[in-house]
């Protein structure tokens, strides 16, 4: 039975024990999670908090955004621009970056998230959650007085010191990697705090389940195609077993299962937008959960590259994502190399 402590205190540990984390990063983290806290609170009330429906506006992406999105982005730009910890934020729900107002202290981190993933299924009550990625800001000079700029976050995810989502589901659960393995941390609503009920988490190298919304097969390549129609023709076909299909439509749900049981995710280009690389974003979705899949053993790609080794172009760019059990990524991935 292992440790049941707080995240505070793991975070401490961290920082006075392996040196891992400075104090800076240890404070952005414990921000970051009281701010989950804050978002949870708000998610569990849903139709008794009228924060529920769409708040009749669209984010940079052309999505409509639901009342909860701008109300998550704004819990965390408020829980964290005053701590002196930052330079500036990102969200999936702003267009510009959020530099750190002069009236603040300001830090040397650099804060990305997606404040509600999976925001389509906030009305019919499955689990969304929160994903965030902590960069360093490079030319920390001091003497440099140059305002913080969208260039800054221009990062490849090998770039991250921290990163984590908290995902709002039966449990509110915090999963998080400094570079050093995977934690897990449950709200205890009693205490009031993230309590962590799993260190080292390990992804299987192989699995029989699948997360893919078939659904648009038919505007996959040909890569794609063939993986999922090997995993569809079960023992018989080539694969010599059968597979299970998960699809939560939230991508911290589904990672969440992989990370807990393996699995892989997919979600490959497709000819409705061909212009686009995948639907979803590299800074501050692909970066953290591939870091976080590599942490516990398993392996992320965009079909060709290590998505870690991405170097971006824009903020809001977006991915294809391959991620999770190790041999089936690397199945997946050299269908596509193949090509
Ligand atoms: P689709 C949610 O909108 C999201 O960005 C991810 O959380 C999720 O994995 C994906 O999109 C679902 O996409 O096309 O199946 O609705």
């Amino acid at each position: 039975m292992h440790r049941k402590i707080s995240l505070t205190r793991y975070l401490v540990e961290k920082q006075h024990n392996d040196g891992r984390i400075p104090p800076e990063l240890r404070l952005l983290l414990e921000v970051v999670a009281r701010a989950c806290k804050r978002i949870s609170l708000a998610v569990t009330k849903g139709a008794l908090g009228e924060v529920l429906g769409s708040a009749d506006s669209e984010n940079v992406q052309g999505e409509v955004q639901k009342k909860l999105d701008i109300i998550a982005n704004e819990v965390l730009i408020e829980a964290n621009e005053w701590g002196g910890h930052l330079a500036a934020m990102a969200s999936e729900e702003m267009d510009d970056i959020y530099a750190v107002p002069h009236r603040f202290p300001k830090g040397e981190y650099l804060l990305l998230f997606d404040p509600l993933d999976g925001s389509s299924n906030i009305d019919v009550n499955v689990s969304i959650g929160t994903i965030f990625s902590v960069l360093r800001k490079q030319n920390d000079d001091p003497q440099v007085i140059d305002p913080v700029s969208a260039a800054d976050f221009l990062q490849a995810g090998k770039q991250q010191v921290a990163a984590g989502y908290c995902v709002y589901g039966p449990q509110t659960t915090l999963v998080l990697t400094v570079g050093d393995g995977v934690a897990v941390f449950t709200l205890d609503r009693e205490q009031g705090s993230f309590v962590l009920t799993q260190e080292d988490l390990r992804i299987p190298a192989d699995t029989k389940e699948f997360a893919a919304n078939v659904s648009n097969m038919r505007h996959w390549d040909a890569p794609m195609t063939r993986y999922i129609e090997e995993c569809l023709a079960g023992k018989e076909g080539p694969r010599g077993k059968d597979f299970n299909m998960r699809w939560v439509g939230s991508m911290v749900a589904d990672v969440h299962r992989i990370l807990t049981r393996g699995g892989i995710f997919l979600y490959p280009w497709d000819r409705r937008e061909p212009n686009k690389p995948g639907k979803l974003r590299l800074m501050y979705e692909a970066n953290p959960m591939a870091w976080l899949v590599e942490q516990a053993g398993g392996a992320a790609t965009n079909g060709r590259q290590r998505i870690l080794d991405i170097q971006p172009d824009q903020l809001h760019e977006r991915v294809s994502v391959f991620l999770g059990s190790k041999h089936e990524v690397e199945r997946v991935t050299s269908y596509h190399e193949a090509l």
